[in-house]
């Protein structure tokens, strides 16, 4: 019998297919549900709906591979907890479970109404929006804040320290003008066969885990490609064993948070043993001389004394580093997720620095959209088109006397202060809230119960969600649903390829974010969006487009064509003068090449030079406290069912995640007598929450790992439940305002706490009681106040 191909298996070129019963559409799948990737997706539909979706194997992005949450697209889109229609709740029934199905029409008066009432009182800055991570809907909430609403104030969440992607990009913003992803050929569509590509000689995964993560436009078994196509080795640094540290070349467990301290000590290893690329140093760095100073203070033996790992490892990692090349760094959120995040960073992107690993294939390379567009569209983007009126601009909150924002180098505002703005109505009250992509009470917010309690003051709260949540039940006044990846029209930005997708089906009255933002900008600002010509969702893709640095083609092109865009990716950019707006040479800082003393961070009055800086409470900052809180804690690993808070309702993640898990060390368990799979209380002296756990050797002694996002849909979603969002949720742990220098970075990895067993009798309150009850701070469990009543 003859073969097809698998071509002819799966139509190249073609967008749409009849095969058995089916209708095959072509696309790619970014949201929702929540993903920082855009694989090839083929969605096999009947009737109408979704029955099934399959990897395509001929998009070179992901060759055909999906993750878990992909093949169980069906369950997220037509399970119990989908949103159908737009729905509106009483104030004074907030907190219950108690909503009425309106029309859009309705819902647009209700906006429109409380706009007027609201911003009539305060001015439109008393309007603010919310955003999540980076899934696609970045552009939608500040588009709407800014356009239609006219007020400056966008935040994500109240994320402290704006913990994901803004330390890294800060850090490598002041030091090289730019982000610079690794190299894993995506930036080709030829990928590993491009004539100019090198695979990496060394990965290093420093408080990551792509396979699971594929965090930020990286696809994570692009490293086990690497590995098998091109001998990749590996170097590890986390406190878990996880997949990868298993079959790395040099593994080296740490404490969580001391990473700075350990990056030093590697560079302090190349610069002594001269293993640094001489040349590179000489021709494309700044500074080295006072960086290799900063550096020598860290000794592998003293770094390693602290980090509690081996000083050999750090040097054999330092060597393979410097001499195995070129060596690739994928992005990590850990070294995000602390005070001294930024001079983590800073210490880690030097080392490539050194070693000469940028711009080159199979190294890192600063990474941007083919058309230019990705501030526009990328994370918490949206430009501002001139609708915010001047004094209006200056109230911003979180924004003014932060250097590194004034500066640029985010458009959102620091979450900390939206907080304490919420808290004392200071400078002015934030009264109407919108929120698109985010659930900050069950995940984004530090200090969750604090959380709580200020936004439960905002007067009218809108959130855009495609299923129901604790945030929704506990904050909402209007419901907006939202329509899921192929029932939108869409286009994906976060670097190449630019992908567009289509509308392919529709469930009940959800709407796309785009169709959002039109219809709310059409009612709040009419006059501008009648001036841009924007009617529809595509006029809004469209119109974006053309505020990009350099389109090539329309969202229309591209769905006539293969639906995406792949052009020929440049190295060596540095040398050829595109990365700078001059035009010049070298790399886009003010001395032109990268700065290992940074220029900027001298001028706004940071550390030129990585320091480290213990976490401000940890064994050694904190010792009295550690005697009474005596594990460090980590928080959020990513697992292969959840993304953040989401999935929870779905019957088939559940059955292999069903409870949140707390990871521990054997020693550590028999210590605080723990059995594995025990339900234990985590403690410390914010607040506390329970989750089972999972006593196993791969845990670093002294630390544990506890998961975060969790809530249990099967619970009572009324007051003070919540759908048990308070439970086992860890960021009742974790500090808010007291982010790190730079105003980035907070403590959600590499805090102290202390675990113990769930008994009944310290069971008697919860956590959820006690939020809705003022919070943890006003009442503790150490005996000082007895439960409720209803206890
Ligand atoms: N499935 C799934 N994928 C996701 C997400 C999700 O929720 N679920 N979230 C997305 C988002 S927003 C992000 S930011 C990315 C994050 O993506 P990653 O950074 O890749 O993922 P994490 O699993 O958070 O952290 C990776 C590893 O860091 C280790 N670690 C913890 N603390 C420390 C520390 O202090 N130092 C060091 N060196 N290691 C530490 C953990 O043990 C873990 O193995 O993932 C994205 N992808
Ligand atoms: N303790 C601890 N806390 C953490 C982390 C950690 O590691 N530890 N990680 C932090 C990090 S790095 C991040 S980035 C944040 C992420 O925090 P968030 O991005 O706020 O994640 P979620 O809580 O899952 O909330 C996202 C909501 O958006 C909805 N949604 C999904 N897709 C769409 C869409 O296309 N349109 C709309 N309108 N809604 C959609 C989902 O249903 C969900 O309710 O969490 C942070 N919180
Ligand atoms: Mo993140």
């Amino acid at each position: 019998m003859e073969r097809k191909s698998l071509e002819e298996l799966y139509h190249k070129g073609e967008l749409q297919w009849e095969e058995d019963e089916f209708t095959v559409c072509r696309s790619f799948q970014f949201t929702p549900p929540g993903c920082h990737n855009s694989c090839g997706i083929l969605y096999y539909m009947k009737d109408g709906k979704l029955d099934h979706a399959e990897g395509d194997p001929l998009f070179p992005y992901n060759n055909g591979r999906l993750c878990a949450r992909c093949l169980n697209l069906t369950e997220a889109a037509y399970g119990e907890g989908r949103l159908k229609y737009p729905m509106k709740r009483a104030k004074e029934d907030r907190g219950k479970d108690k909503w009425e199905r309106i029309s859009w029409d309705e819902a647009l008066d209700l906006i429109e109404e409380k706009y007027n009432e609201l911003t009539g009182k305060y001015g439109p800055e008393t309007v603010f929006g919310f955003v999540g991570t980076g899934r696609n809907v970045c552009f939608h909430m500040p588009w709407v804040v800014r356009n239609a609403f006219r007020s400056p104030n966008v935040f994500c969440s109240l994320f402290s320290g704006d913990s994901c992607a803004l330390p890294r990009s800060a850090s490598t913003g002041a030091i090289m003008g730019g982000l610079p992803e690794p190299d894993m050929g995506q930036f080709n569509e030829s990928r590993y066969d491009h004539p100019q590509y090198e695979f990496p000689g060394t990965i290093l995964i420093w408080g990551s885990n792509p396979l699971i993560s594929n965090a930020d436009a990286f696809f994570g078994a692009w490293i086990t490609d690497c590995m098998q196509k091109g001998g990749s080795k590996l170097v590890v640094v986390d406190p878990r064993v996880n997949w990868l540290a298993s079959r790395a070349e040099v593994y080296i467990p740490i404490r969580p948070a001391a990473d700075g301290a350990v990056a030093m000590a590697m560079n302090t290893v190349i610069i002594e043993e001269g293993l640094y690329d001489h040349e590179f140093v000489e021709y494309w760095c700044y500074g080295f001389e006072e960086y290799a100073a900063a550096c020598a203070e860290w000794t592998p033996e003293r770094a390693a004394e602290i980090a509690w790992c081996d000083a050999e490892d750090i040097r054999r990692a330092a060597r393979l580093i410097a001499t195995n090349g070129p060596c690739a760094f994928p992005f990590a959120v850990s070294n995000d997720h602390k005070r001294n995040g930024v001079s983590a960073y800073f210490a880690m992107f030097g080392m490539l620095a050194i070693t000469g690993n940028y711009e080159k294939p199979g190294s890192n390379v600063i990474a941007s959209d083919p058309w230019g567009v990705g501030v526009l569209m990328a994370y918490a983007g949206g430009s501002t088109d001139g609708q915010i009126a001047p004094e209006t601009m200056e109230k911003r909150i979180g924004y003014k006397g932060y250097p590194m924002r004034e500066a640029g180098m985010t458009t959102v505002g620091l979450g900390d202060e939206c907080l304490r703005t919420l808290e004392t109505g200071k400078p002015y009250p934030l009264t109407m809230c919108w929120m698109t992509g985010t659930n900050p009470i069950a995940n984004m917010s530090a200090d969750a119960p604090r959380a709580y309690n200020a936004l439960k003051k905002v007067e009218f709260t809108v959130v855009c969600d495609y299923h129901m949540t604790p945030t929704i039940q506990a904050l909402a006044d209007l419901v907006l649903p939202v329509a899921f990846n192929w029932e939108r029209n869409t286009l994906r930005l976060w670097y190449t390829p630019v992908r567009a997708t289509r509308k392919i089906s529709e469930y009940y009255e959800c709407k796309s974010d785009e169709e959002i933002c039109v219809l709310v900008g059409q009612r709040m600002n009419p006059e501008f969006f009648k001036e841009k010509n924007i009617n529809d969702d595509v006029d809004l893709l469209e119109y974006i487009i053309t505020c990009a640095d350099h389109p090539t083609s329309t969202w229309h092109e591209l769905m006539d064509d293969t639906g995406y865009l792949w052009p020929e990716y440049e190295y060596g950019k540095h040398e050829s003068g595109k990365l700078r707006p001059d035009g010049a040479v070298g790399f886009g800082t003010p001395t032109g090449r990268i700065e290992l003393y940074s220029t900027l961070f001298a001028q706004f009055g940071f550390s030129p030079v990585p320091t480290y800086q213990e976490p401000d409470e940890s064994p050694y900052s904190t010792p009295e406290l550690f005697e009474e809180y005596p594990l460090v804690l980590t928080t959020g690993a990513r697992n292969w069912e959840y993304f953040h808070s989401e999935q929870r309702d779905q019957p088939h993640m559940r059955a292999t995640r069903p409870d949140p898990i707390v990871e521990i060390n054997p020693k550590d368990a028999a210590k605080y007598g723990i059995e594995n799979n025990e339900w234990v209380w985590i403690e410390n002296g914010i607040g506390r929450c329970r989750q089972r756990a999972w006593v196993n050797d791969g845990m670093l002694e002294g630390c544990v790992s506890a998961d975060h996002g969790w809530w249990f849909p099967e619970q009572d979603p009324e007051e003070p439940s919540f759908y048990g969002v308070f439970e086992s949720n860890i960021n009742n742990l974790v500090e808010q305002c007291n982010p790190g220098a730079y105003s980035f970075g907070a403590p959600y990895r590499g805090t102290l706490c202390k675990v113990y067993k769930c008994t009944d009798e310290n069971s008697r309150i919860t956590p959820g009681q006690q939020t809705v009850n003022g919070g943890f701070h006003e009442l503790t469990y150490r005996g000082l106040v007895e439960p409720p009543a209803n206890a």
